[in-house]
């Protein structure tokens, strides 16, 4: 099953990492610390499609369960990457119900969805059986995080054939008028978020939000979020170098 779907079915929230560096051992480093999951940054992080290829490979073998978020919402982005070994899609920028319909297509076979047919590592991990277990294999995330995808989130969120949202705080900061900061404090960021929570669980799906501190991450999970990324692989690279620098030099 699925990693983050089998934390749900515990009824536990999942903590997923964050990669910018386009590399598969530090992925892989990654992997073993222990995340439930560990996304790739298609749209703000280095890595080429063929590295993001030997990137799910690598968080595989580490035991995490690797995912990505996708530059765009593009049905052929989406469904090469779910070709490759991604078993979980964020999707930024949605601000419609249609465009919603239109992710939810890409991520499932017909009749439910369109995508097509060439799952080349997903059937060496499932076999044969892939097909019938595709759907249920993957989990699927809408980023809502501009002005429109709130006004239209109810709509959005009527959308069938994607398990939830995941809020983007610095766009959708960034959309209220505040800096672009993670782990927001601005009341009118701080009351949207709450906001697209509520509706989200009033609607039957899930929730996540991109999160930077642990801490921050943790609170956030125990008002009900069903999944939290944490600090990014670039961010906690920064951090232990200067730490590191800053004893050697005292
Ligand atoms: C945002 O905060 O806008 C994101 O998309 C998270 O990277
Ligand atoms: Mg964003």
């Amino acid at each position: 099953m699925n990693r983050i779907r089998q934390v749900w079915a515990e009824g536990r929230s999942a903590v997923v990492g964050w990669l910018h560096i386009p590399s598969a051992f530090s992925a892989e480093i990654m992997a073993r610390a222990g995340y439930d999951g560990l996304v790739i940054d298609i749209q703000h992080g280095a890595a080429s499609f063929h590295e993001a290829h030997e990137m799910f490979r690598a968080i595989e073998l580490g035991g995490a369960e690797p995912l990505a978020r996708v530059s765009a919402n593009d049905p052929g982005e989406i469904m090469k990457l779910l070709d490759y070994g991604c078993y979980g899609v964020i999707c930024p920028m949605i601000e419609t119900g249609e465009e919603a319909a239109a992710f939810a297509a890409s991520l499932h076979y017909p009749p439910q969805g369109r995508r097509s047919y060439g799952p080349r590592r997903p059937a060496q991990r499932y076999g044969a059986a892939y097909v019938e277990m595709a759907s249920q294999s993957i989990v699927s995330f809408a980023m809502i995080e501009t002005q429109l995808g709130l006004v239209n989130l109810d709509q959005i969120l009527a959308v069938e054939g994607y398990d939830g949202v995941f809020i983007g705080p610095a766009d959708l900061a960034l959309a209220l008028g505040h800096p672009p900061k993670p782990d927001p404090d601005a009341p009118v960021v701080v009351e949207a978020i709450r906001h697209i929570r509520e509706r989200a669980h009033a609607m039957g799906k899930k929730v996540g939000l991109f999160c930077a501190d642990g801490a921050y991450a943790r609170a956030r999970i125990a008002e009900g979020f069903d999944l939290v990324s944490i600090a990014p692989d670039s961010a906690l690279l920064a951090a232990g170098a200067q730490a590191s620098l800053a004893a050697a030099r005292g």
